[in-house]
């Protein structure tokens, strides 16, 4: 805390007398009071309980946003509440002089990257980083930040035309629909939990307006298209073909009504099912045309009926049992011949010498080389998607000079059983902790001490230790994963745990349960301990592509299968050629972009909480919120915010300089702005930090005055306030 502002903060006889009265209230902690606080670095004190009391206060009177310092905290209600998202709301933010003095809404921080993203003295790119656990809120506020943008920053087009209103923000906004249909799946978490990260950046011109977009995805869970855990499943999009196609439609996409589907299981709930219509029409407003999306369905339709093949026992190995069923079924919905498809489903064929020699599959090896059949048709179908996407939406480069990024990856996850898939996302999450870590936790305390502010250092939990267990080198569970998959042998689960213990057991991040009887081993991540199964995990991670099913597919009838497959061979993974690249090693080097990307951003935090995990409207479960407040740091935050400086910019010549002397030292201290400086008044002067001169940039002393450094238990008071505090900075 700095000097002279602890007994401010603590003090409320001595706070009543301070100028600004409503923020001296809100140190007069009353329970019933508690909704009140909008900003919960005026909570105190600060504790993880009266942060929670706050927060359920609010949440019982449907308030469901709350400042916590720099970051955001956006309750979840699990159900729609009316107008807290209309045009007209955004409107009101939008014009507001002082939008921050509104009730705190996701609006707010959509607006400040808004005015930001130019800058005073030159254009920031900024970034709305929003996190939180599965099923939290993180894509529904992507979808409302969206929104925001596509209604206030208009282009000029739209304003001009109504057709152009059409074009270019309804284009951004209808990617949102087709790539959750694609990528998005009903789990046990989150009946529409997101599959994929992504990053959409909107591309703003000099005037501010929205001239374009594009998406950067992160590595989709494809291993969902043949494989649904327990009670999950399949993607949107198969269940959305189901209940909306048209009779024309199922006949020409070989989908009876009363077809079961072994890939597309739980059909029974009806869930986020309506939105094939929705899906169809965002096709065709990002230019899809008829014959494309016929193509898309085909090949969807495959994948089903592929799902249902099945292969005979071991007794007869070379003859597969639903011969009928592929030739009727996935070789025409593919757009391949039955028999070849037959064969490079039955047969591996391995080069010795010049030969070829043809060996065939066990049954088991069948069934993996169906599934990694449709897993690399659906995965470079999403990709292809997203190319798409990015071709109708993205503007020139010459038209565009700043973007507002938005970042909405899947939440923390930890299931019954966790494979490759949560190790991906949670670490996915560890790198974002990391970069609010970074950026704020720490680069603001060390920033306040390089200037030679009196500040003690405020605790947080930093994930930097399980990040170097995860992706460290030259030792780490990724290096050894890695290592691992690209030996050419059958991992051995068992043995392979033994060696992450041999390496990595002196790690307080990692550990195991000694009676298990399950290869696995545990993370303690930042959100919480999570058990991984090691069985599969090799597999996945090599993600290898027969290459006879790769050559079958350039081969196909269907224009887009054969298009997404005849420049491919190269970039997918064989079962040979063993240097491949992993699907950590991607995924880390893809995340690691996004991470130099984000650097070069001014960030905003958004920080969702799932009140209850049964996704019931309106139920708030201390226990749970309380998890993930502590998870996020959110304490610490608010610490950091409210004892911390509200705003840093730097000063252009002609404005006041400040330096402080201090009695003990007689070096000036630069202090960058007066806005981080405030006079005190003259009760003050007993605790103030010293007796100090005043000078303007010249050198010239202004004024002989005290003044203490503002603690800035006012943080959350943004520009308005700051500007009238500034202007009675000096005391003569
Ligand atoms: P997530 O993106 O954070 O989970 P979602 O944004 O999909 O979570 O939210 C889950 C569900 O909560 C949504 O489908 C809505 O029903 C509801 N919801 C969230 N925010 C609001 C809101 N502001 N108002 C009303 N309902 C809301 V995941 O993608 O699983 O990590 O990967
Ligand atoms: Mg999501």
């Amino acid at each position: 805390q700095v000097k002279g502002v602890t007994q401010r903060v603590h003090s409320p006889d001595q706070s009543r007398n301070d100028p600004l009265e409503d923020d001296v209230q809100a140190f007069l902690i009353d329970e019933d009071q508690l909704h009140t606080f909008d900003d919960l670095t005026k909570v105190n004190p600060v504790t993880p309980a009266t942060v929670l009391k706050c927060l359920q206060a609010r949440y019982s009177l449907k308030v469901f946003y709350t400042h916590a310092g720099c970051t955001l905290v956006a309750l979840n209600p699990f159900q729609a509440i009316p107008d807290l998202y209309s045009v007209d709301v955004m409107k009101e933010y939008h014009y507001a002089t002082q939008p921050q003095e509104f009730k705190p809404h996701i609006f707010i921080v959509a607006e400040e990257a808004y005015r930001n993203v130019q800058g005073q003295l030159e254009p920031v790119n900024q970034s709305l980083v929003v996190s939180g656990e599965s099923g939290a809120g993180k894509t529904w506020t992507s979808r409302c930040l969206m929104k925001y943008y596509a209604t206030v920053a208009a282009s000029a087009q739209a304003v001009s035309s109504q057709d152009a209103v059409e074009r270019i923000e309804r284009r951004v906004l209808d990617s949102n629909p087709l790539m959750e249909a694609f990528g998005n799946a009903c789990t046990l978490r989150n009946n529409n939990s997101s599959r994929f990260g992504k990053y959409i950046q909107l591309q703003m011109n000099r005037a501010q307006l929205l001239v374009g977009a594009s998406v950067q995805t992160y590595l989709l869970e494809k291993t969902r298209v043949a494989c649904q855990p327990a009670n999950e499943r399949n993607f949107h999009i198969f269940y959305q073909m189901m209940k909306g196609a048209t009779d024309e439609q199922r006949t020409d996409w070989k989908m009876p009504q009363d077809q079961c589907f072994v890939w597309l299981p739980n059909c029974e709930n009806q869930i986020e099912e309506d939105g094939f219509l929705e899906t169809a029409e965002a096709m065709v407003h990002l230019g899809i045309d008829a014959e494309r999306q016929r193509q898309i369905f085909r090949v969807l339709a495959g994948i089903l009926q592929l799902g249902n093949v099945s292969f005979c026992s071991s007794t007869n190995e070379s003859q597969p049992c639903d011969l009928d069923q592929v030739s009727e079924g996935t070789g025409e919905l593919l757009g391949v011949p039955a028999e070849e498809l037959c064969r490079c489903l039955r047969v591996r064929t391995l080069k010795a010498g010049k030969q070829n020699v043809l060996k065939p599959c066990s049954q088991a090896e069948c069934g993996v080389r169906r599934d990694c059949l449709a897993k690399v048709i659906y995965g470079q179908l999403f990709e292809w998607l997203v190319t798409f996407i990015n071709s109708c939406i993205c503007a020139d480069q010459s038209k565009w000079c700043n973007f507002i990024g938005v970042l909405d990856v899947y939440g923390f996850e930890c299931f019954q059983i966790n494979n490759l898939e949560q190790l991906c996302i949670n670490y996915a999450n560890e790198k974002l902790q990391q970069h609010f870590v970074a950026h704020y936790l720490r680069a603001q305390q060390e920033e306040y001490v390089s200037e030679g502010l009196e500040w003690s250092f405020i605790k947080y939990q930093d994930n930097q230790s399980c990040l170097d267990l995860l992706e460290g080198s030259p030792i780490s569970v990724f290096s050894l994963l890695n290592e691992e998959s690209r030996l050419n042998r059958a991992s051995d689960s068992t043995a392979l745990r033994g060696r992450l213990e041999k390496e990595l057991g002196g790690n307080d991040n990692i550990c195991w349960d000694k009676f298990s009887k399950v290869p696995h081993f545990t993370v303690a991540h930042y959100a919480g301990k999570v058990s991984y199964q090691l069985e599969g995990m090799v597999e996945k991670n090599k993600d290898p592509v027969p290459p006879e099913l790769i050559g079958l597919l350039e081969k196909s009838d269907n224009l887009l299968l054969h298009e997404i497959f005849s420049d491919k061979e190269t970039e997918i993974p064989h079962s040979k050629g063993l240097s491949r690249v992993t699907v950590i090693s991607k995924f880390k080097n893809s995340l690691e972009n996004l991470m130099k990307l984000l650097l070069t951003t001014a960030p905003h935090y958004t920080r969702c909480i799932k009140p209850n995990s049964d996704c019931r409207p309106l139920t708030f479960k201390n226990r749970e919120v309380i998890l993930q407040l502590e998870a996020c740091g959110i304490v610490e935050t608010i610490h950091i915010s409210a004892a911390g400086f509200p705003i840093r910019c730097s000063f252009p010549p002609h404005t006041l300089v400040v330096r402080y002397f201090s009695k003990d030292e007689l070096t000036p201290k630069l202090l960058p702005g007066v806005c981080r400086c405030d006079v005190s008044t003259q009760s003050d002067l007993s605790n103030s930090s010293q007796l100090d001169l005043l000078e303007d940039h010249r050198g010239k002393i202004l004024s002989r005055c005290a003044f203490t450094i503002q603690c800035c238990w006012l943080r959350h008071q943004r520009r308005r306030r700051l500007a009238r505090r500034q202007s009675a900075t000096l005391i003569q």
